[in-house]
């Protein structure tokens, strides 16, 4: 296909009149209404469209770009991208927000309502998802060519609505009204096949009598700053293979022939919930071939449009797995090459090793992913064939080097032997590929020094580190008007594209002007998020206390039960002392729980009834206020974040592996109170250990007390505040109706108290209290907030990304191509 030449933005249709013509004429012609008759749905699809339309031609330049330029492409497989809503940061890419705005003001359209009707894409769980698609966005932003490949779950994360205090799902059906983001590629469609049975031939197999599901492609465009390029999100949809089952319809059993189509069709039905605990379930395997195997099956069509052969695949394509979820492409790459295109083992495995990387995105024993042999053997008879065959080679050459350690053979093996024998996916990912990273460089470390540590004998050099980012364009520029309007005035707008600027304002930190709009713009994100608490779940806050925010997955290793612990140690001591100068507080949480994650679960309900007795005992004089904000999500987060004053980021040291979150707050201007723990070390060497709060035991001492046999209740027993605490919980203070209710909390601290929390609660409880001493000293503060987004610029997933394309995957950013001259 013809290149257009150098990409160039008619800048023309970017006026209020242009865009007025365009949103009018998308109305009428594409949603089929007219300005009378148009629902607020109405205006925001000709919206969506008009909107659209302006990137179009970036994308489709971004793609011939890649295509003229031979690039070497990287593809992204995800089960998850959790882009949130795309049409403000369309606007923003685009340049056109303002003038939209102004367009719909025109038009008589609210544009401020139609704007919140857009529904998030939820296709993910929390950090993994989000990473993938802030990565996105970086790509577009420095124009590489790149690629992200996942699911279109019908069904995203589930809305969380709470009730009586407690978590109830409802099916999040974002799809209902249609989406106008998004483009069906039906000539996109590939067969991917389950079950049946293998005939040898030549050497291969070949495989029959499969069930077969069709992928079908739906694409998106991820606009980078500035609309630099365009990247595309490739999500596949399945499809039943045969429509329906003829026999069964002629049979007259047209009920039976329908079912046996929406079986198939169940495959991208539904996005599973993180239940690191609850592993195993039949669809999620099919989910992750489904999706594997039509991303392979594209990524092989695409090579061999421009290329004969599969010699220089390893020198145009890098395929990176996003976790363990996409693994089975290792043994499906080895399939495609061997079966349907003939290559010989050794070069097979040649190039799916130079072709694959791998992120590990925890090192908890539970979230481990493995797959029992027998159900692979069922479901994909070639690919466990295929894993046996890489098992026995790679056992072979572990042998020949460590010819007298069997113990280590037993180890380094894909496949587990003990108990129900099942094949270890980090296992099978790290030996495919030839970078594997960790995602801050406190979790990259004990990534070699623990589960890989037997790797590391065996290639070192395949081990490294890629800190976490995020994006600035969504996560300040986006969600912070008014402080990206502050930072603007004084630095100029190009930190959006080069985060490390924001640096410059390390000068203004003592300078009292800058120190008032600082203050005044986070009021202003205090006041929005006020009203919208007032709103959901409806309890009146005062924007000037300080706001303590924890919004993430409720997790145990999270501790947001030691958030807890200290709200009600907080509490009875203003009751003791209710003269006492005490700083307003506001404790913020939000954060969806497993579906079948019971611990998390009593926990929400915990807060909740927590937050019912203290905000009703007018004893406390309004200085103590707890609010639960129901179905934490993208948009939410928009609003959270740049309301806060203090992150709170108390993992259990050498639990989280990163976070993101904690990047997002301390870029808006929150403080954090942390422990030393994945990305918030790195986060308080940029920003200074004198603007950051840090408690409880490192990862050291954590697993000395765990060897050395840890008990809690000697902490109870010492601390009278912790003591009554949780005895309080004990005797239902919090549950009157039900005074058993946290029975199972209780004794979940006392008995074994997995992640330590009461070894951290003095210190938390301190540092708590230093909190207070700096938010007394407006000014203090004020410049500690200042550092901090001063601090940030490292944590640009540009950054990350950069690093990834020039040191895991080999690729370059698309060369502008220059007008031609005279023209
Ligand atoms: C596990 C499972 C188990 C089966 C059901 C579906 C499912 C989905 C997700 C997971 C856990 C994946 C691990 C994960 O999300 N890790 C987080 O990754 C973030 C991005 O690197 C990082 O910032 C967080 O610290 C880390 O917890």
């Amino acid at each position: 296909m013809a290149s257009l030449g150098a990409f160039e933005y008619d800048k023309r249709l970017n006026t209020v009149d242009a865009l007025r013509r365009s949103i009018a004429n998308r109305l009428v012609y594409a949603v089929g209404k007219d300005l009378r008759s148009a629902t607020q749905r109405d205006w925001l699809f000709a919206v969506f469209y008009a909107v659209r339309d302006r990137i179009m031609d970036c994308w489709r330049e971004t793609r011939a770009q890649v295509d003229d330029q031979d690039a070497k492409r990287v593809y992204y497989l995800s089960m998850e991208f959790l882009t949130g809503r795309a049409l403000t940061n369309a606007m923003l890419a685009a340049d056109i927000y303002e003038p939209v705005r102004q367009a719909c003001a025109q038009l008589g359209a609210d544009f401020d309502a139609l704007i919140d009707l857009e529904p998030d894409a939820g296709l993910g769980n929390g950090g993994l998802g989000r990473l993938a698609a802030c990565f996105l966005d970086s790509m577009a932003t420095l124009g590489l060519p790149g690629m992200g490949y996942g699911i279109r779950y019908e069904y995203g994360m589930f809305a969380q609505r709470i009730e009586h205090g407690q978590q109830v799902e409802e099916p999040d059906y974002w799809l209902v009204n249609g989406y106008p983001w998004e483009f069906m590629r039906p000539e996109s469609s590939y067969t991917v096949r389950f079950g049946g049975r293998l005939v040898p031939q030549n050497g291969n197999s070949l495989w029959l009598d499969t069930e077969d599901v069709i992928a079908t492609a739906y694409d998106s465009g991820v606009p980078g700053s500035a609309m630099r390029s365009v990247v595309t999100m490739r999500l596949w949809s399945a499809r039943a293979s045969g429509g329906v089952n003829l026999d069964a319809f002629n049979r007259g059993d047209y009920i039976q022939a329908v079912e046996e189509k929406n079986q198939s069709e169940n495959v991208s039905r539904v996005l599973y919930p993180d239940d690191r605990t609850e592993h195993g379930r039949e669809l999620r395997l099919r989910q992750e071939y489904f999706f594997v195997s039509a991303s392979l099956q594209d990524i092989l069509w695409r090579h061999l449009r421009n290329h004969t052969g599969f010699e220089q695949l390893a020198d145009k394509v890098a395929i990176h797995l996003n976790d363990t979820h996409p693994a089975l492409a290792v043994p499906e790459l080895m399939r495609l090459l061997l079966d349907e295109h003939q290559l010989d083992w050794a070069t097979a495995w040649g190039l799916c090793t130079r072709i694959f990387s791998y992120t590990n995105h925890t090192l908890m024993e539970e979230a481990l992913e493995s797959w029992p042999v027998e159900l692979l053997t069922r479901m994909l008879p070639r690919h466990m064939g295929l894993i046996y065959e890489i098992n026995a080679r790679f056992l072979a050459e572990v042998h020949r080097r460590f010819p007298s350690d069997n113990a280590l053979l037993r180890r380094i093996s894909l496949i587990e032997e003990r108990g129900v024998r099942r094949v270890l996916m980090a296992n099978l990912s790290v030996l495919a590929s030839h970078k594997v990273n960790g995602v801050s460089d406190l979790h990259s470390k004990l990534m070699v020094d623990t589960i890989f540590s037997d790797f590391v004998q065996m290639y070192p050099e395949r081990f490294c580190n890629k800190t976490n980012g995020i994006t600035p364009r969504r996560w300040l520029s986006q969600a912070n008007p008014s402080l990206s309007a502050l930072i603007d005035s004084r630095i100029g707008p190009d930190w959006r594209r080069d985060l490390d600027q924001l640096a410059r304002l390390r000068e203004l930190a003592d300078e009292p002007e800058f120190q008032n709009s600082f203050q005044l713009a986070k009021q202003h994100n205090k006041r929005r998020l006020a009203d919208m608490i007032a709103r959901n779940p409806g309890v009146v806050v005062d924007p000037e206390s300080l706001f303590d925010v924890q919004a993430k997955r409720m997790h145990e290793y999270k501790r947001q039960l030691l958030n807890v612990l200290h709200i009600i140690t907080r509490y009875h001591c203003i009751l003791a002392q209710p003269q006492a100068d005490w700083v307003p507080r506001t404790v913020v949480f939000a954060g969806k729980a497993a579906s079948a994650y019971y611990m998390a679960k009593l926990i929400i309900r915990l807060i909740n009834d927590v937050a019912r007795v203290i905000n009703n005992d007018s004893r406390t004089g309004g200085r103590l206020r707890v609010v639960f904000i129901p179905n934490y999500r993208v948009s939410l987060a928009e609003i959270i974040i740049p309301g806060a004053n203090l992150s709170e980021q108390i993992s259990t040291a050498g639990t989280e592996a990163s976070g993101t979150g904690n990047m997002k707050f301390a870029l808006n201007g929150a403080l954090t109170i942390g422990t030393w723990d994945g990305a918030n070390i790195e986060i308080a060497n940029n920003v200074g250990l004198e603007n950051i709060f840090v408690f409880g035991n490192r990862t050291e001492k954590v697993a000395e007390l765990r060897g050395y046999g840890y008990r809690p209740r000697d902490y109870y027993e010492d601390n009278f505040e912790l003591k009554c605490a949780i005895d309080r919980l004990a005797e239902g203070a919090f549950s009157p109706e039900e005074p058993d209710r946290y029975r199972d909390v209780v004794n979940a601290l006392l008995e074994s108290d997995h992640y330590q929390l009461l070894a951290d609660y003095a210190d938390y409880c301190d540092c708590q209290d230093k909190v207070d001493d700096l938010y007394r000293r407006p000014a203090a503060w004020t410049r500690s907030a200042i550092l901090n987004v001063a601090g940030m610029g490292a944590f640009s997933s540009d950054r990350t990304i950069r690093e990834y394309a020039s040191e895991i995957w080999g690729v370059q950013p698309l060369a502008v191509p220059q007008p031609a001259s005279g023209s």
